[in-house]
């Protein structure tokens, strides 16, 4: 049978697309490509496509280029966009679940924080995000937070009253961070290197991966390891496009993801064992021996409300999990 050649164009144009049937999807995150979240998501999109055969690829966009960490979760939920990667800083605006991991001194170490999210009390409150339009599909790691300012050392927790300090949009930070006599400004994060450099905040609080990969040594002269709220990070779906996945595929996301997590951990690990001697090369002042004790004293009052709020049973199962 003899085709012209057109039709024999059509064949071909049917053929390779059958062959090469491939589902694109975006991912996101706030920070640069050379970070910790970078590597997270550059981890979890090779994994996809060599997991599904090609099938699925994931496209990834840095630096807040679709919106900050708050638009981004609210574009994963409307399904405008399948996939995020961000820290919880606003995720408790969509499963209030969540704002119990934003208590600050609620972790002793990584160690601890990363038993737990991946334990039993972590697992469980993954399936929370499913009743919001959300497929969690694992913990990563954005790190514990420190303060950074361009004004002055802060070596007690009285050298932060009166600072004027950005904050994630998080009920939990803000509440406890006025309980520092901190005049608190949430805003996304894709503003705030430029609020930093005009001056329309003094400081911002960030994990040591943020801080570097962000460059805040540029606006930031005093940087504090307060260590005063560990900050995890997560991997969202629109909960309908992984429903759509055939069960083959859905084991692909979840193990791309949980690869994803592995490289983000292992960077984190990489920059807290550097970046402070990084930052003091930059010409960051840093104070390495704040006395947590005072910190956490001076929240009483805050931790107390959080206690009613959140049970204080809760709490210590959290504190004391091993
Ligand atoms: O996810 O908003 C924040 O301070 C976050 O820690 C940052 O976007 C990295």
């Amino acid at each position: 049978m003899k085709f012209g050649p057109i039709a024999a164009a059509c064949l071909s144009l049917a053929l390779s697309s059958v062959a090469f049937a491939q589902t694109t999807m975006k991912i996101s995150i706030s920070t640069a490509q050379n970070s910790h979240q970078g590597v997270a998501i550059d981890t979890f999109a090779k994994e996809v496509e060599k997991r599904t055969g090609g099938r699925y690829k994931v496209q990834t966009f840095y630096n807040g280029s679709l919106g900050g960490e708050r638009e981004s979760i609210e574009a994963v939920q409307l399904g405008t966009q399948e996939l995020a990667f961000s820290s919880t800083g606003p995720v408790p605006n969509f499963v209030p679940e969540t704002k119990i991991l934003d208590v600050p001194f609620l972790f002793r170490d990584k160690a601890h924080a990363r038993a737990v999210l991946d334990g039993p009390i972590g697992q469980e409150m993954l399936t929370k995000f499913d009743a919001k339009g959300f497929k969690a599909l694992a913990w990563a790691e954005n790190g514990f937070r420190h303060m950074t300012n361009s004004k002055r050392d802060v070596k007690a927790p009285e050298d932060l009253k009166g600072l004027k300090m950005r904050t994630m949009e998080n009920p939990v930070h803000i509440a406890a961070y006025k309980g520092f006599g901190i005049i608190t400004t949430p805003m996304a994060f894709p503003e705030v290197f430029t609020a930093l450099q005009q001056g329309t905040v003094d400081g911002q609080e960030n994990p040591l991966p943020v801080i570097i990969s962000a460059k805040f040594d540029q606006v930031q002269k005093h940087l504090s390891l307060t260590g005063h709220v560990y900050s995890p990070c997560i991997f969202l779906m629109n909960k309908a496009s992984f429903d759509k996945l055939s069960a083959a595929d859905k084991t692909a996301f979840l193990e791309a993801a949980k690869e994803g997590t592995k490289a983000n951990r292992a960077r984190v690990d990489e920059d807290d064992a550097k970046g402070v001697a990084d930052l003091r090369a930059k010409g960051m002042t840093v104070i390495d021996n704040v006395d947590k004790a005072k910190f956490v004293a001076a929240l009483a009052p805050v931790n107390a409300q959080f206690e009613k709020e959140f049970g204080k049973a809760n709490l210590d199962k959290i504190r004391d999990y091993k």
